[in-house]
């Protein structure tokens, strides 16, 4: 039976990714849980560049289907700010606390029509027949003017959604996951997988 491995450090994406990807009926891992311990280094310049990076660099140690994630947080006022940085943005071992207080700073004064932001994700899959797939999708929103929630990870607290009148930290996983950036591009990579034979998911 097929497995999927999916190429991430990140327990907060892990946590959400098992979710989504629960109804394929495959079994799902990191790659730590896999026993591959690489480093990746990512230097692409789009999210999809980086999320194949990481997908055949794991690809090409394990034989199972493969996924990687690759997203970011665009601030439009801060012209696309952090983008696909984002992990990276004020230091990869910074915390989001500062992060977060950091680009609210930055925002000071900025009407609220004036904060729009989006969460990209672009996923990339790596088949055992070496076939390479990509997905897009990203989730509209606005900058807050301080945290809020405690759900989701990294600039959750600060990504506010209008129509649902939270944050994506206020959300319970299941409902960050109906509109998430992550949810939409993983429902469109399942989508392709079950067009795939010889990958026996449901
Ligand atoms: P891997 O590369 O190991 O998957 P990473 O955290 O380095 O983990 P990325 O390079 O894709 O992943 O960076 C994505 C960053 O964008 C992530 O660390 C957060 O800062 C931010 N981000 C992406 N999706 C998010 C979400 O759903 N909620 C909050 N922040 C998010």
């Amino acid at each position: 039976m097929s497995r999927i491995v999916f190429a991430t450090g990140n327990a907060g994406k892990m946590r959400e990714v098992r979710m989504i990807l629960e109804d394929l009926g495959l079994e799902v891992v990191s790659m730590k849980e896999a026993g591959i311990t690489i480093d990746i280094e990512e230097d692409g310049a789009t999210y999809e560049e980086n999320a194949l990076i990481k997908a055949r660099a794991v690809a090409a140690c394990t034989e199972d289907i493969v996924l990687a994630d690759d997203s970011g947080l665009e601030i439009d006022r801060l012209n696309g700010e952090p983008g696909v940085f984002s992990a990276r943005y004020l230091g990869e071992d910074t915390s989001y606390s500062i992060k977060n207080a950091n680009l609210i700073g930055r925002l000071e004064g900025v009407p609220e029509e004036e904060r729009t932001a989006r969460f990209v994700c672009a996923i990339a899959a790596v088949l055992p027949g070496g076939q390479e797939l990509t997905t897009r999708a990203a989730i509209e929103g606005r900058i807050g003017y301080e945290e809020k929630g405690e759900g989701g990870f990294g600039y959750d607290p600060i990504f506010y959604v209008p129509e649902l009148r939270k944050t994506t930290a206020e959300l319970t996983g299941e409902e960050k996951n109906l509109v998430s950036h992550r949810g939409k591009a993983l429902q469109l990579m399942k989508e392709e997988l079950r067009s795939y034979e010889g990958i026996d998911c449901q």
